[in-house]
């Protein structure tokens, strides 16, 4: 046996942590974090660890799967593919590209080649029907950020490492490690931010994790975030603490921040978010007289009733506040792949352009290419032309992870055909009639593309393949591009996919070479082409290699000056990752908008707000309850829920309740308890504590694993229920098509009475 320790960056969430593998052969035997790797320093966390077992879980599915009837059969890549071919094309011949409904996943923004050939794979089945985890995610940070600064990534970063004073709302770091916020040991940080005399504010329904290890906790009503957010704008108005610094010429319509001001003032939002009117004043205050401040805001903050305007207001906020484009500050990253805001010289770009077309049934309209994924039931289920009918999920588990999660089951039961790529037989892909397993984790390259463009330092790091493949694995990769090809009418072989990858390239290197803006601007294709395929190279790394060349710090194919710059070869040669240095300032390079400027009041956010936001304001606590979720360390999302090391211990999957409300319904610690919303109901043991808020519970989401026919033996023993279940899919932020997660209406009931009556 040979004993060797390789590197290589957690592909589990988005913090990057370098991991230190150890290997006998082949055999994962031990992670450790890395304590070279730049970014993390040796931090990881319990899911890291877990990468051995999920290596080693018999549950996962290592070979292509066909289903029959009820029972699954192994089958070759290409029985597999012929089946798809056999299956899928015909219902495409017959009602149109359309007929097929695509999700990609979470996993898919952790994986280089998903990243790199979704585009390729979204293209050949030129369907609109596409959806993702996005609308229940980020999707208002996408849209307010695609309507001040211009890009959809174009989101700013909270300057952790040297900041003094942080209000973090709707997010649980140590819980989730951070999140439109790339940073390793996210805890440490905010622990380094306190020790140098800084303060942290949480705001948040519940009394997470973060916010026991904050200076300030502040209770919220879920879904009022934006109401504070504009109290906090009117005490700046008002009380002349606006001051834009250098970022003044690159802003524009404050005229409008100033005309809706004056409507919010803390009296009147008070009531409403439950923060009293003297707390909204202090932190404005405190935001805008500390040097070095900012608010970060996640996932509570964008999944809930005013997603956009909330997302819209923090950023609104922290320019106002003066904490913006600065050092310690919210910032724009510079990423060495390039993306959203490194492009743009002074600023100018093409903005963003919204609702190009809408959803068939309920109009909704489109969002960077997607339509929100509440809305897939509808398509599968009304007939007509353009109805769903079949499916291809790609690392996706929507029937756990969607709303209105039972009707979504119902619906995809009734699919003609189905196609999934993922690493299990769960609620989702036993669904399927094709599934196409991915290899294992360390058969594969890594470059965390998305997350180094959202990162609290740059940097970037490659990982190599650890092993090779065996037995029937296949290159995530050649298996979405022999699909692609499949749907292309261009045939499934590896010839054929090798050819599409061919042509992605091309089709990249050219578009470099016809910019005005890039450095290989004229330059011979060819030429560059053979540079990026030396010794065979293709795939994922081939174009990975081209966008660090091309990229801003890049090597430029060797251009005067340039010669010691990024390319794969010089990450390969630095196992541990490459530190690129702090955040810099990058007004107004970093923006994308026509006319190079901030906007600060977009129509369509000022529309909502009059629309629906001031309305609101009468709203009050009445006594009814609202559903949160949250997050647990040891889970992720709705998988890793097979792995026993994770799972096991107190359960996870519990309603949190106040005493007071717990008192109200009857219901005691530990008692099974049944939730009920408009569209459904599940019971599972409660949890009292004074952590949550009055009027307020909270399910985490991912869980409920006891369908028929899934196979993940550990997870059904630990099944939980599905907290989405209750998410109503008509509940949803209109200008960005997500779901409401968080502030669901429902209702509480003990189902064995506290106190007998006899
Ligand atoms: N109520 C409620 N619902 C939520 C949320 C919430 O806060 N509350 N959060 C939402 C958020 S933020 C997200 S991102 C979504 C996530 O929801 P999904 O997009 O469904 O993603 P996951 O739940 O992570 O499911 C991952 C799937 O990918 C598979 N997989 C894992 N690794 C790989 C791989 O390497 N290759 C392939 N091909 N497959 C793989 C897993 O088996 C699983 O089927 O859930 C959302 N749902
Ligand atoms: N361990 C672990 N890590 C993960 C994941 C995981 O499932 N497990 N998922 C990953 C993914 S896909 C994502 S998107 C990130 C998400 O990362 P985070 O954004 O940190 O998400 P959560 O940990 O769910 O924390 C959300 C917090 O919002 C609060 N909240 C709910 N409603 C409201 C509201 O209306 N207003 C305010 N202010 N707060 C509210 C909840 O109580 C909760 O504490 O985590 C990533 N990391
Ligand atoms: S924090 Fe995230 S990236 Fe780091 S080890 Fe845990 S799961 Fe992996
Ligand atoms: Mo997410």
């Amino acid at each position: 046996m040979t004993k060797r320790i390789a590197y290589r960056t957690c592909p589990l969430c988005e913090a990057t942590c370098g991991l230190e593998l150890h290997l006998d052969d082949d055999e994962l035997t031990l992670v450790r974090g890395d304590k070279d790797d730049v970014f993390s320093n040796g931090f990881l966390c319990p899911k890291g660890t877990a990468l051995k077992q999920l290596d080693a879980d018999p549950n996962r599915i290592r070979t292509p799967q066909i289903r029959r009837g009820d029972t699954w059969h192994d089958a070759t890549w290409d029985e597999a593919f012929a089946e798809i071919e056999a299956r899928l094309l015909p219902i495409i011949e017959r009602d149109g590209r359309d007929a097929v409904g695509l999700y990609l996943g979470n996993p898919t923004a952790h994986n280089l080649s998903a990243i790199i050939y979704n585009k390729v794979l979204i293209q050949s089945l030129g369907t609109t029907n596409v959806f993702s985890a996005s609308t229940v995610d980020q999707m208002p940070k996408q849209i307010s950020s695609g309507l001040m600064f211009g890009g959809g990534l174009s989101v700013p970063i909270a300057d952790v490492d040297r900041m003094d004073y942080m209000v973090i709302m709707g997010a649980n770091p140590y819980a989730s490690n951070g999140s439109l916020m790339t940073a390793p040991d996210f805890p440490g940080r905010l622990e380094a931010l306190r020790e140098r005399g800084g303060k942290i504010v949480v705001i948040d329904p519940r009394r997470s994790q973060t916010a026991e290890k904050s200076d300030e906790h502040l209770f919220i009503r879920p879904g009022t975030d934006a109401h504070f957010l504009f109290g906090v704008v009117n005490v700046l108005v008002t009380e002349g603490l606006v001051d834009l610094g250098h970022c003044a010429p690159f802003v524009e319509r404050m005229d409008e921040i100033e005309r809706l001001a004056p409507t919010f003032a803390p009296e009147v939002v008070a009531p409403v978010c439950g923060i009293d009117a003297d707390t909204i004043r202090r932190v404005a205050r405190e935001l805008a007289s500390t040097e070095r401040a900012g608010i970060y805001a996640r996932i509570g903050t964008c999944t809930q009733e005013f997603g956009t305007v909330t997302s819209w207001l923090v950023d609104v906020v922290n320019i106002l506040a003066g904490n913006f484009d600065r050092e310690g500050a919210m910032m724009f990253p510079l990423p060495a792949t390039g993306g959203a805001t490194s492009g743009n010289k002074g600023g100018k770009g093409r903005g963003i352009r919204l609702g190009r077309r809408t959803s068939r049934v309920k109009q909704m309209p489109e969002a960077f290419g997607e339509f929100p994924v509440a809305t897939l039931a509808d398509e599968i289920e009304t007939p007509g032309a353009g109805q769903i009918k079949a499916m291809i999920t790609v690392a996706g588990n929507p029937v756990v992870s969607t709303p209105d999660a039972r009707r979504l089951d119902r619906a995809f039961d009734s699919l003609e055909f189905m196609v999934s790529i993922d690493i299990y037989r769960n609620e989702t892909t036993k669904h399927a009639d094709v599934i196409l397993p991915s290899p294992r984790v360390l058969t594969k390259g890594h470059y965390d593309i998305a997350f180094y463009s959202l990162s609290v330092r740059n940097v970037a790091n490659y990982s190599p393949p650890v092993v090779e493949l065996t037995g029937a694995e296949a290159h995530e990769w050649e298996t979405i591009l022999r699909l692609s090809a499949l749907l292309a009418g261009q045939g499934s072989t590896i010839e054929a996919a090798a050819m599409l990858d061919d042509f992605a390239l091309a089709t990249v290197v050219q578009k470099g070479a016809t910019r005005s803006d890039s450095p290989i601007e004229g330059r011979d294709t060819a030429e560059l082409i053979e540079a990026l395929s030396t010794n065979g190279r293709r795939g994922p790394e081939r174009i990975l290699d081209f966008m660090l060349r091309t990229g801003p710090y890049g090597d430029q194919f060797g251009a005067d000056g340039h010669e010691d710059g990024l390319s794969l070869a010089k990450l390969e040669a630095n196992p541990h990752g490459i530190d690129l240095g702090p955040l810099q300032p990058r007004l107004p390079d970093a923006l994308a908008m026509p006319n190079a400027m901030i906007d600060l009041a977009p129509d369509a956010i000022v529309a909502d707000v009059e629309a629906r936001l001031i309305p609101s304001l009468d709203r009050r606590a009445n006594g009814e309850m609202v559903l949160v979720g949250r997050r647990d360390l040891r889970s992720n999302n709705s998988w890793m829920h097979n792995i026993k090391v994770l799972v096991k211990g107190k359960p996870r999957c519990t309603l949190q309740i106040h005493p007071d409300d717990a008192t109200r319904f009857g219901v005691t610690d530990g008692a099974v308890t049944r939730v009920r919303s408009r569209v459904g109901e599940v019971e599972l043991p409660a949890e009292v504590t004074d952590g949550i808020m009055p009027g307020v519970v909270s399910i985490p989401h991912g869980w409920g694993h006891d369908a028929a026919g899934a196979d993940m033996d550990v997870a059904a023993e630990y099944a939980g229920v599905n907290s989405n279940v209750l998410a109503d899919g008509l509940l949803m932020d209109p200008l960005s098509g997500n779901s409401v997660l968080n502030g669901i209406p429902v209702t509480v009931e003990a189902l064995v009475p506290a106190h007998s009556s006899v």
